[in-house]
């Protein structure tokens, strides 16, 4: 699997964005809010990669993230050319995707997630690129 983005929680996008941009000189190329998540998103180019920025607009996993455990690394995404099988895989596998279904994400994709706890602590994503 090709790695799609890595996200980070932020307290503030607009305070967060002069390090990524000016510092880094990455470059922003998509921003959303994902009303399901309570998020707002800021994707920046990574080479074939990418970073994304999720910073809370109300309740809800990464507003909780922030409290407990402050900004920083949320999850790591990758690429998946048929979701659904990979999600078959991987709860055969033993670490099955904490939905039972592909759900919306941001950039028009669907996603699936892996708890952390069935992946060496790490919170993994999957995005459908079907
Ligand atoms: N990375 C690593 N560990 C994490 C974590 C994360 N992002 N979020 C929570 N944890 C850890 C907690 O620190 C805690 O660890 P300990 O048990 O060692 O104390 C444990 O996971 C808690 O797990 P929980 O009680 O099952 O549940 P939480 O309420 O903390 O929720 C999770 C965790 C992964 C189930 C929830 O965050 C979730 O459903 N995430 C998927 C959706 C999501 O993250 N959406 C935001 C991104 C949307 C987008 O990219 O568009």
């Amino acid at each position: 699997m090709k790695l799609d983005h890595v996200g980070i929680a932020v307290s503030s996008i607009a305070e967060t964005l002069p390090f990524y941009q000016k510092t880094l000189g990455l470059a922003v190329f998509h921003e959303e809010s994902v009303a399901a998540q309570n998020v707002r998103v800021v994707f920046l180019k990574a080479g074939e990669s990418s970073i994304e920025l999720l910073e809370p607009t109300g309740e809800g996993a990464v507003a909780k993230f922030l409290r407990e455990r402050g900004p920083g690394l949320h999850h790591v995404a990758f690429a998946a050319a048929n979701l659904r099988a990979e999600m078959s895989r991987l709860a055969q596998a033993g670490a099955p995707p904490l939905e039972k279904e592909p759900r919306p994400g941001s950039r028009g994709h669907h996603v699936c997630f892996l708890h952390p706890k069935h992946a060496k602590g790490t919170l993994i994503e999957l995005v459908g690129h079907d």
